[in-house]
């Protein structure tokens, strides 16, 4: 129970009816574009238009979706972690991985399909997401971007939104606060917290990074660790080589931290991943592929999975990069994995994929776009249908989560996508695709990939890609039609109607101010604050520790400056936190335990203030805000939709 803000009166949305009728008309159709392509790479509806739709123009009652409506066949909750602190490769007996299936692959123009009949030629049956559908649907959401009018409509919904929750604020900030008093317990620290966006190359902090390099000198002097035509050197030959001696390393000679230079200089950035300035440092402390078989590589990121572990509330999603060049990365990355069990309870790993076929292609390393693919995606369709001989990638497969697209959005577009565009097969000039084409291959080819692996019984993928980080508005309406969730999302800030969208559907964003700081945009220009008022579904990550990060904890560092530049509540804060975990791709039991075992009940209901310490007020607040939001889109369209007949019953 409390003060809640009534609008009442004919105009609620201070537009004429005409106007509200088209904007509603646009904006519905753009939601269900969405949840066609979400459907389709994971068999469930994500988000309910639908529901809505057949249920307006009243308000729906809790109808939202819960696998289990009765409340009393929860148990009330799981007291212990559902996890194993074991690590999961040890011991593993390849026969009794699943056995061998008899299906067949086959990459047609740029995707893979599944036959189960070779012989007879006919892909298996399932919803794919074709090509000319895709662009169809991107020109559409990209024509309401600039439409006039609905970007009015769009700016003036979401200035009410901030208006509201204001006002919100100002009646119940106390109220708020007092909840959080009383649960016992539960604060901000020990309510868990999940980096939703991290790389592991530079997940480790400056001051880290060079306590380890100081120790492997004194310890790992005499292991091979490099090696060039032909002739192995030791860890000391190379330091020798650098004239470095372990006094000699300081933070500043180290020089991976990010300093005013880089401002706008998404290229110079990349270079700061080479300690000392010497990229032979970088292939041996930081690459998972090298002569020491990533043996520092893996030992450092133990030692970050060790300082979260203790933390205990903190987990990572962290990235590591598969780059399409050749057949064997995936092999040589899940060996690494295994081999040096790098594992924790703690994280979860994302594979990122680089967009540098350009420059490959200008090296000769591959021939046309299709190879690119054929090297990311084959491994992964072999060792789905026959574990016992791909145990390694199998194994490792089970704690990736998902794909994430990386490399500087605000590099010149050379090319439009169109229906014109070669084919993956064609695209053989050195020019690199656009942005929305390497999605649009990685989201086809994880369609046909998950709905194999749904059908063998393993664990599905989500597509999660860096957008809006910079460049052109239209990586924002792709990442709307694809993504499960997106990483930054700072463009959204001058495109009101994609900003209406991604709130209307909830699009998860997981946002970085201090890398945007170091890198695109000033920290106090950040519309983080902005997007949190509305109600986004944004979190906090730190993108880049080794790069922009001092403490040890540097989460909690993203969140200290954050509360303070941004005077955010402990309920602002813990909001976050509770985001950050349901955007994650942590399995749904695991979110039980962080969360209470409804949390998918949309609303007060779900909430489990015991564990999240987020008040049932402010949880409330967002879901009355959001289904009044969708009730009015949805609604108006659905007054007009009843009068003609579905335009969207095709769907
Ligand atoms: C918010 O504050 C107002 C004014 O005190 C009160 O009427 C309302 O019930 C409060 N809302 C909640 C959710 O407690
Ligand atoms: C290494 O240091 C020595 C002595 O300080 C100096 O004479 C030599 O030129 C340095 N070599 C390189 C490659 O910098
Ligand atoms: C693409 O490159 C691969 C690898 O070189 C080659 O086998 C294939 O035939 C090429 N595809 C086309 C359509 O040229
Ligand atoms: C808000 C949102 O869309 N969150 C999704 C982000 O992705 C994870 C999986 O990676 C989904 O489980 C969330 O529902
Ligand atoms: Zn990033």
């Amino acid at each position: 129970d409390f003060h809640r803000i009534e609008i009442s009166g004919d105009e609620i949305a201070g537009v004429p009816f005409r106007d509200l009728e088209e904007a509603s008309d646009h904006l519905t159709e753009a939601l269900l574009i969405r949840e066609k392509y979400m459907e389709m790479a994971h068999h469930k509806s994500s988000f309910t238009t639908e529901k809505h739709l057949r249920l307006t123009p009243t308000l729906v009652d809790r109808y939202y979706g819960c696998d289990n409506p009765h409340p009393s066949s929860f148990p009330d909750a799981p007291y212990h972690p559902p996890l194993n602190t074991e690590c999961p490769y040890t011991n593993v007996d390849p026969k009794t991985l699943p056995a061998k299936s008899e299906m067949k692959v086959k990459i047609v123009d740029g995707v893979f399909r599944v036959y189960e009949n070779e012989a007879r030629n006919e892909p298996w049956d399932m919803p794919y997401p074709d090509l000319q559908g895709f662009i169809h649907d991107l020109n559409r959401v990209m024509a309401m971007t600039v439409d006039g009018p609905l970007k009015t409509f769009c700016y003036r919904r979401l200035s009410y939104l901030s208006s509201k929750f204001q006002l919100h604020v100002l009646l119940n900030e106390t109220k708020e606060l007092a909840a959080q008093k009383e649960v016992p317990h539960r604060d901000f620290y020990n309510c868990r917290k999940v980096d939703t966006h991290i790389h592991a190359s530079s997940c480790m902090n400056q001051k880290h990074l060079l306590r380890f390099m100081k120790k492997t000198m004194k310890k790992n002097a005499d292991d091979i660790a490099y090696t060039r035509d032909g002739k192995d050197y030791t860890l000391q030959e190379v330091f020798d080589s650098l004239n470095l001696s372990a006094y000699d390393l300081s933070v500043d000679s180290l020089d991976v931290h990010a300093d005013r230079n880089l401002f706008h200089r998404f290229d110079k950035f990349n270079s700061k991943y080479n300690p000392i300035g010497q990229s032979i440092l970088r292939e041996i402390y930081i690459k998972t592929d090298n002569r020491a078989g990533g043996k520092f590589f893996a030992h450092v990121i133990k030692e970050v999975m060790d300082d979260l572990e203790d933390s205990k509330y903190q987990q990572s999603e962290l990235r590591l990069s598969v780059y399409g060049r050749s057949k064997d990365e995936w092999l040589k990355l899940a060996q690494w994995a295994v081999k040096h069990r790098v594992y924790s309870d703690n994280v979860r790993w994302l594979i990122q994929i680089p967009r540098l076929f350009d420059i490959y292609k200008a090296k000769g390393s591959l021939e046309n776009f299709t190879q690119m693919l054929d090297n990311i995606f084959r491994p992964l369709f072999e060792a789905t249908l026959d574990p016992q001989n791909n145990p390694e990638i199998h194994l490792f497969l089970k704690h990736v989560t998902g794909f994430d697209s990386v490399d500087d959005e605000s590099k010149q577009e050379h090319h439009v996508f169109t229906m014109q565009s070669p084919k993956p097969d064609d695209w053989t000039a050195i020019d690199n695709p656009p942005y929305s084409y390497y999605v649009y291959y990685m989201y086809a080819n994880m369609v046909t990939l998950n709905q194999l692996r749904k059908e063998r019984g393993m664990t599905l993928f989500n597509l999660r890609p860096h957008c809006g980080e910079a460049g052109p508005a239209h990586h924002l309406v792709t990442g709307f039609i694809l993504a499960e969730n997106i990483s930054h999302g700072l463009l959204l800030r001058k495109v009101p109607v994609l900003q209406y969208l991604y709130y209307l559907a909830q699009v998860g964003i997981a946002m970085s101010p201090l890398s945007n700081n170091g890198l695109f945009l000033s920290y106090h220009r950040n519309p983080l604050p902005d997007y949190l008022a509305r109600g986004l579904c944004v979190s906090l990550s730190t993108d880049d520790p080794l790069q922009f990060h001092f403490t040890k904890e540097p989460l909690m560092e993203e969140y200290s400056i954050a509360t303070q530049v941004w005077k955010l509540s402990p309920c602002d804060m813990c909001e976050l936190a509770r985001n950050s975990i349901t955007m994650s791709a942590f399995p749904h039991e695991v979110k039980q335990y962080w969360l209470g075992p409804r949390y998918r009940d949309e609303g007060a209901h779900g909430n489990d203030i015991r564990r999240t310490n987020v008040p049932d007020i402010r949880v409330s607040y967002r879901h009355e805000t959001l289904e009044a939001e969708l009730a009015l889109i949805l609604g108006t369209a659905h007054a007009q939709n009843t009068k003609s007949s579905s335009e969207f019953g095709s769907l």
